[in-house]
């Protein structure tokens, strides 16, 4: 049975809809990040980069998020659109991989978290994440789903943070971008979604954001010497 390291953020929720989706069973194993258990050795033996989501489906272990989606998209032959679109397929995986979703964390992190304002790193993440989330809606102007007719893991992928588009760029963020917002009502009408946001809710994380917490989200503000040179 595949084991499911998680917690229930962005990345750990795309792949909780998969499993949603594939009725595949599954065990949650709990990763609680604010209490800093992604650093513990035996995590790290899963993902060496100590963040969630990972897998381990009988000994075969996967991490990173969009990684996992498509390792079980191919195993399974669910959700991985038509041959003639794998190209596609791959792009906006990587898309949402490499833009969308660091461009998002790092939107939350400088208007929720950082220890100070940095109005020039607000300014230029919420940008970047304006400039992804109108990509996407360009893309979806004439298209149900990202790839066409077919639902793939890239409606996966997306939907993980397109569903937390409240804290990046605020409530109504959606209404500048109506095709992402058709497209987004039209997946969380799915099932399968409220079975997704069901997973893990048997268990109680830690929420307060206190010392602890930073430091295990945040060790890098705890080097005993900031980085204070800039790269000559
Ligand atoms: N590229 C990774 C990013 C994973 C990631 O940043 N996960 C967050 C939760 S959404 C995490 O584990 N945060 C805890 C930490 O950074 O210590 C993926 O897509 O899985």
């Amino acid at each position: 049975m595949i084991k499911f390291y998680f917690h229930p953020t962005p990345n750990p929720m795309k792949v909780a809809l998969f499993l949603a989706e594939a009725e595949l069973p599954f065990e949650v194993i709990p990763v609680d990040t604010m209490k800093g258990e992604q650093h513990e050795q035996a995590f790290r033996a899963i993902n060496p980069n100590g963040k969630l989501p990972a897998i381990d489906d009988d000994g075969t272990v996967v991490f990173d998020s969009n990684a996992i989606l498509l390792y079980l998209a191919d195993k399974h032959g669910l959700f991985a659109g038509r041959p003639e679109d794998r190209g596609a397929l791959l792009s906006w995986l990587m898309f949402i991989a490499s833009g969308l979703g660091p461009y998002s964390g790092q939107a939350v992190h400088f208007q929720r978290a950082a220890p100070e304002t940095v109005d020039y790193a607000i300014n230029r993440y919420r940008r970047e994440a304006e400039r992804h989330y109108a990509i996407l809606d360009a893309r979806l102007a004439d298209r149900t789903y990202f790839l066409g007719d077919d639902y793939t893991i890239v409606d996966i992928a997306a939907w993980g943070w397109i569903d937390r588009h409240t804290p990046v760029l605020g409530p109504d963020a959606l209404e500048a971008y109506p095709n992402l917002k058709r497209w987004f009502d039209h997946i969380n009408a799915r099932p399968a979604v409220a079975k997704a946001r069901d997973i893990g809710t048997d268990i109680t994380f830690k929420s307060e954001r206190d010392e602890v917490a930073m430091r295990a989200l945040f060790p890098q503000n705890y080097a005993e010497e900031l980085v204070e040179a800039k790269a000559s």
